[in-house]
């Protein structure tokens, strides 16, 4: 019976990490996956999280399940980071909150809610996106277009695209944005550029669904990170927000996020509530709680907070040196005029090279550097010492 199963075809992120994995060449780079590593290219654990592990393990905390929604303390701050502890959208309590396995499950949850509550609604997704956005929808059922969002020519955003398209979308669409750090992309619009959206948006009765992966991991601010979601919660607009702490607390492995969802009332949030944890419970019952009590001792007490955001500045400043690096050395070397301020315009972990398949194939198949095919690569994967070199092989391949 299981004979007729066929082949499933690797993810195209995490299928690099697997392939790079099974390569012996001692100069391998993987620029794949959007992980952090330190300049010495490992994996990093925070300090923050250490200290906030002992301390569960001195309280000698047990493992008990959860509730279907989630650690409370957690939920509770998790918004808060969000949205502003002071956001009266907090204090209104219009704010449904349920813990989510990382970002992933946090919009799969939501799928599934669109999904039963929302027969025949579009999500539209920009164009390119987070390649699981599109597996997520599909799984869910929920039908999806694509908007323009990259402008290949200008390697920057084709915002006049992006807003027709979102006009165009039938009304009551779901417009999934990437509350910061655009991921494949790393370009974002400006605050200008924002208020446009939100505009439309408006206009249209659509409803804004951000991905939040990289609050605070992008410019180094919380805050400033989540200025896209708060500039449209103030204008009293209904909203998701799906959350991950994988990035900007490391957690990549714990599963910790949380799907959020403004409401215009708070009996409206607590009916939604209730119907998200009625499709949580048959798909995995209730969420783990490790990575739930990291981040609610971590966010709940000032000393590790400031610390966590002295950890985050770090992480996100050597990413910024890395890609300042990166320009510096290709623009200083190069006389073939070519403009590479693109490099600089975009943000977060990410670097869209403008690579395409053959030459992302060819910077693997030839030099062992594994990216994914769109011509992304991880600025976390590099480290100064061996930037020169990864620098003279994209020189090759970006010059001609
Ligand atoms: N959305 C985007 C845009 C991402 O880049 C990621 C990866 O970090 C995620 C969601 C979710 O990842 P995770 O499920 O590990 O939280
Ligand atoms: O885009 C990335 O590399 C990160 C990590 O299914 C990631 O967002 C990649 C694939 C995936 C989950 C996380």
């Amino acid at each position: 019976r299981f004979e007729g199963i066929t082949m499933a075809p690797p993810d195209p992120i995490l299928g690099v990490s697997e392939a790079f994995r099974a390569d012996t060449h001692e100069m391998k780079l993987n620029l794949g996956v959007g992980a952090y590593r330190t300049e010495e290219l490992q994996p990093y654990v925070l300090n923050v999280v250490k200290k906030a592990e002992n301390l569960m393990l001195e309280r000698g905390e047990n493992k008990e399940y959860l509730p279907i929604e989630g650690l409370a303390a957690f939920n509770r701050v998790t918004a808060e980071l969000l949205f502003g502890a002071d956001n009266p959208v907090i204090k209104q309590q219009r704010v449904a909150t349920v813990q989510g396995l990382s970002g992933t499950g946090s919009l799969r949850l939501a799928a599934a809610l669109i999904e039963r509550y929302f027969p025949g609604a579009k999500v539209i997704i920009s164009s390119p996106t987070w390649g699981n956005h599109k597996n997520i929808f599909n799984d869910a059922r929920v039908p999806w277009s694509e908007y323009r969002y990259y402008d290949p020519k200008t390697v920057g955003l084709d915002f006049d695209g992006m807003i027709s398209d979102i006009k165009a979308a039938p009304e009551g669409s779901f417009v999934l944005l990437h509350g910061c750090a655009h991921n494949p992309t790393g370009i974002d619009p400006t605050p200008e550029q924002w208020a446009t959206i939100a505009d439309v948006i408006q206009e249209k009765k659509h409803i804004p669904f951000f991905d939040v992966a990289y609050q605070g991991f992008a410019s180094g601010s919380l805050d400033e990170d989540a200025s896209s979601v708060r500039l449209f919660a103030a204008r009293g607009m209904e909203l998701l927000v799906a959350q991950s702490y994988s990035k900007n607390l490391g957690l990549y492995a714990e599963r910790i996020g949380a799907i959020n969802i403004l409401c215009s009332s708070a009996d409206a949030a607590t009916r939604v509530k209730s119907q998200l944890k009625r499709l949580a419970r048959p798909m995995y019952s209730n969420p783990p709680v490790h990575g739930a009590r990291i981040v609610a001792n971590i966010v709940g007490s000032p000393p590790l907070f400031n610390e966590w955001k002295e950890e985050m500045e770090m992480m996100a400043g050597r990413i910024k040196s890395v890609r300042q690096k990166l320009f510096d050395s290709l623009s200083g070397k190069d006389n073939s005029g070519k403009d590479w301020s693109f490099i600089l315009k975009q943000i977060g972990m990410f670097s869209f090279t403008g690579l395409n398949t053959a030459q992302s194939d060819n910077m693997t198949n030839k030099w062992h550097v594994y990216m994914t095919k769109d011509g992304r690569i991880s600025l976390a994967g590099l480290s100064s010492a061996k930037l020169e070199e990864t620098i003279g092989i994209l020189r090759l391949l970006l010059v001609d």
